[in-house]
């Protein structure tokens, strides 16, 4: 029996990397004098790293910058990272990233029946809170139960840390839950612990594979923007609800 629903949150409750994530790492590094510049190509193939921090450590590994002398390179990431986190923070405070179709119809309709709600994502708490703030109101971080966000597990997705940790606080087993997910990261992160999944694909991630996933769909769907079956059940009037993920995890 389905007794909560996990969200992922960038790119499966807001499609928050090109307009959110992307700009704020590029002012924060404009901020620092660096001349380092994500563009929209560069940041899809950086998306391949979680985590603000490690992606910003992967590009330096791989497209060798002009880095500052420094001597303790962690700290000068994090430090940089923390900039990026507060330009983040005023991007959402700004109305900036809306959710995407369907997150809010599905949250509204889990709390009605008490269906059990918690965020399961690589991101910085803050961030979460802040998305949670600025679309939902300032309440609704406390409608789930459970924040797990950020570097609360030692490894960021597609590891299963964050799934593991979420299930041990929740006291559930992986099969009275599902996963809303839109990268390959996320389902192989739920799925190594062993939690099923319903992915909602975005730009980034369209072309990802997900053959581990129940469904694959566009978006959650609206009454009038019903979601597109890309793969497995689909629901009825394109509409994403409770009944839809039950069966889902009933199969
Ligand atoms: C999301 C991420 C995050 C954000 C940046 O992955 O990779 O790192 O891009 O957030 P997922 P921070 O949706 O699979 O959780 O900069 O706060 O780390
Ligand atoms: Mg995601």
């Amino acid at each position: 029996m389905l007794k909560a629903l996990l969200f992922d949150v960038d790119g499966t409750m807001a499609d928050t990397e090109r307009d959110g994530h992307r700009v704020a790492f590029n002012l924060a590094f404009r901020e620092a004098g660096l001349d380092w510049l994500w563009n929209v190509a560069t940041y899809g193939e950086l998306l391949a790293v979680t985590g603000g921090k490690e992606r910003i450590r992967h590009f330096i590994d791989r497209y060798a910058p002009r880095v500052p002398e420094v001597g303790d390179l962690a700290a000068w990431i994090a430090a940089l990272h923390k900039a990026k986190t507060a330009h983040y923070l005023a991007l959402l405070r700004q109305g900036e990233i809306p959710l995407r179709p369907g997150v809010e119809r599905l949250i509204a309709e889990a709390r009605r029946v008490g269906m059990r709600l918690a965020i399961t994502t690589t991101t910085t708490p803050e961030n979460v809170t802040g998305l949670l703030q600025a679309t939902l109101g300032e309440d609704s971080p406390g409608w789930f139960e459970l924040i797990a966000a950020g570097d609360i597990v030692p490894a960021k997705k597609p590891a299963p840390d964050i799934y593991h940790y979420a299930l041990e606080r929740m006291g559930l087993s992986a099969g009275e839950t599902l996963a809303l997910e839109d990268s390959a990261n996320g389902v192989r992160s739920a799925r190594d612990a062993q939690v099923p999944v319903l992915v909602t694909v975005n730009d980034y991630t369209a072309d990802h594979d997900f053959d581990d996933a129940i469904a694959v769909l566009s978006h959650l769907g609206e009454a009038n923007d019903p979601a597109q079956t890309l793969r497995g059940p689909a629901p009825s009037q394109g509409l994403v609800d409770l009944d839809y993920l039950s069966g889902l995890i009933g199969r």
